[in-house]
């Protein structure tokens, strides 16, 4: 058994043991409530599931496990001459609740390389969709499309203990991580270059090697920003949409490459990851329609009131859980800053900052009216020539795998039960609220 999986055995069959107590003690402990505007308000706050890797403050934004992401650009290792954490680090810190040394962040460079193999049949799937196909219907099919090579499915055709679910979602996870650069960059290929493809680098970290076979660029910074940018992305606690979906569909004890699928089906949505894109194109669109480049604040304010006034929203603005700016947006912000110069697209970003925030609460409804994720990330890829933005949540998807992954081997080390909550009818709850009124 590798060390990591060792020690995750360790450490998770702990926490299990534990929580088989807590619950056994204390398993009637009220720690929530539900109210009727959360039952209509798609459950938000209500508390319904454990999440290992990070947590999210309203305030302070995310954590990995209680590391801010300025902890972690300066904690987790870093490729030779690199400023920027390596992805492998934080799945490290995810998986076991530990910053890695680089010895052990380089370990997993090279697993998830020897891992890598992607089925023959996976690019002929991704051939096989007509000219058009969104990249996410793509990226979706192709992971489910990889099911064929799911080690805890053929392990429990076989008879496989419960004990053992751990194991087989520990290979799951491994292998679907190490192959999903290759797939994304594939599909980028075949869709905006010809399928021109870029044979993979065995000796480079993930993020290195994916860049290089995305192929934009012969700029080293994009492998930083890759770096970077598979990292901020890889989690936002459990209850965000692509979360909580692999998690749903895996608590059915669909392995993790159907699972991921459907958490990737979930992101795929607007106000999702897919607002990665929207964001780009609402800029270029708004570039277009003023004729210039270099958009004035006021022009911006304008515009962007204009969208309102259509009843559409602003795209990268506004999330059902933070109140404050995203520290994802801030942290590619600070990484434009020290990058980049002279990028008008970047400028319509932060003037976007400067404006759009007073507009948003100028409508009084809007809970956060701060950049989200989603807001910065698109100036930054047209800044290194990835410009082609239906493309953008393929990239935010490789990253949340990092995330929902190490996640779901808590679940199946934890021995987390199929998830189902209660649906009630609109009578049963308007009777309720009679009988309390009575
Ligand atoms: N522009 C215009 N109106 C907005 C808004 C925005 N950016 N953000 C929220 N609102 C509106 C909502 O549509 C809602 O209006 P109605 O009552 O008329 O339906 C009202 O303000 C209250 O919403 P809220 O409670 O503040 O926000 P929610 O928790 O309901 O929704 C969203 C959170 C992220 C979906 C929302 O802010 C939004 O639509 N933002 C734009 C899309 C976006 O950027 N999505 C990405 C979010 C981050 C993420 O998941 N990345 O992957």
């Amino acid at each position: 058994m590798d060390t990591l999986k060792q020690k995750f055995f360790e450490k998770s069959s702990a926490l299990a043991k534990e929580v088989k107590g807590l619950l056994k003690e204390h398993g009637d402990t009220v720690v929530g409530e539900v109210k009727l505007r959360q039952v209509y308000g798609g459950m938000r706050g209500l508390i319904s599931m454990p999440w290992e890797p990070s947590a999210l403050d309203p305030i302070e934004g995310i954590r990995f496990r209680g590391y801010s992401i300025p902890q972690l650009r300066e904690l987790l290792p870093k490729a030779p001459g690199d400023k920027e954490p390596l992805p492998e680090g934080l799945f490290h810190l995810m998986l076991l609740g530990e910053i890695p040394t680089y010895e052990e962040a380089k370990w997993l460079s090279e697993e998830w390389a020897r891992r890598a193999e992607v089925p023959a049949h996976t690019f002929a799937a991704i051939e096989a969709l007509p000219n058009g196909t969104h990249p996410m219907t793509q990226f979706t099919i192709a992971i489910a499309s990889m099911q064929t090579e799911s080690i805890f499915s053929k392990r429990y055709s076989e008879g496989m203990s419960k004990k053992d679910y751990w194991d087989a979602t520990y290979e799951d996870t491994m292998n679907l991580i190490a192959k999903l650069p290759r797939v994304a960059a594939y599909i980028y290929r075949k869709n905006y270059h010809n399928g021109e493809h870029i044979a993979p680098d065995p000796s480079l970290d993930w993020a290195a090697n994916y860049a290089q076979m995305l192929g934009v660029t012969d700029n080293p910074d994009f492998k930083s920003l890759m770096r970077l940018y598979l990292t901020i992305h890889a989690d936002h606690e459990g209850g965000n949409a692509s979360a909580h979906a692999t998690h749903l569909v895996g608590s059915t004890l669909s392995d993790s490459y159907l699972a991921l699928s459907g958490g990737m089906n979930a992101l795929a949505g607007p106000l999702h990851g897919l607002a990665n894109q929207e964001v780009i194109k609402w800029v270029y669109e708004m570039i277009e329609n003023l004729g210039t480049t270099k958009p004035t604040k006021d022009q911006i304010r304008t515009y962007a009131q204009a969208t309102l006034d259509k009843g559409k929203v602003i795209p990268g603005y506004g999330h059902s859980v933070l109140r404050e700016p995203d520290p994802r947006f801030t942290a590619q912000r600070v990484f434009a800053q020290e990058y980049i110069k002279d990028s008008d697209i970047v400028e319509v970003v932060w003037k976007g900052f400067d404006v759009i925030p007073e507009i948003l609460k100028g409508l009084g409804k809007v809970k956060n009216p701060w950049p989200n994720v989603d807001a910065h990330s698109g100036a930054i890829l047209v800044h290194y020539g990835l410009t082609e933005f239906s493309y953008y949540t393929v990239l935010f998807g490789v990253s949340r795998a990092l995330g929902v992954l190490a996640a779901s081997c808590w679940s199946r080390a934890m021995g987390l039960p199929l998830e189902r909550p209660k649906s009630v009818t609109s009578d049963w709850l308007k009777q309720v609220i009679a009988d309390k009124n009575a």
